[in-house]
């Protein structure tokens, strides 16, 4: 069975809470169970934090445990060198996804240190960024 692991960054815990119109209305607890029951052929974990080290601690773990990660690294996309850094040092694949389409907004979004390292990036299609990572990821 693949392993494919969902990181999530700062402030996405308040995902289905707040600003609906930006990040849409469903949680992400509920999106994992929809998620769960469209592949039961999938081993899936979830973590989120809005610790910087701790989800560099996780891309480790995962990184040589599993077999491929999702990682949306929320506002740290723009700042985490040491993100960066940890998506390069680990052999499984890492797709970066963001919810929103970070190139319409602010200037500062535009940048990611997370992007270069990664297999690929998906932004801008909501929710649905996540499973087309997972459509990518099982076939890979
Ligand atoms: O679009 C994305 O997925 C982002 O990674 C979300 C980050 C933002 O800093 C990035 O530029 C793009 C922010 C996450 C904040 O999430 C919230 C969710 C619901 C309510 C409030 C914040």
């Amino acid at each position: 069975m693949k392993r494919i692991a969902i990181i999530n960054g700062p402030n996405l815990n308040l995902l289905g809470k707040r600003e609906p119109e930006v990040y849409g209305s469903v949680g992400f607890d509920a999106f994992m169970d929809k998620l769960r029951s469209a592949h039961p052929d999938v081993s899936f974990s979830y973590f989120q934090s809005n610790v910087e080290g701790e989800l560099i601690d996780q891309i480790q773990k995962e990184g040589f445990g599993s077999d491929g990660i999702i990682l949306n690294p929320g506002g740290y996309t723009h700042t985490s060198v040491a993100i960066g850094d940890a998506i390069a040092a680990v052999p499984a694949p890492v797709v970066e996804v963001h919810i929103s389409n970070v190139h319409a907004r602010e200037d500062f979004r535009k940048i990611s240190h997370v992007s270069a390292k990664a297999k690929g990036t998906i932004c801008g299609l909501g929710l649905q960024g996540y499973e087309l990572a997972v459509a990518y990821l099982k076939g890979s």
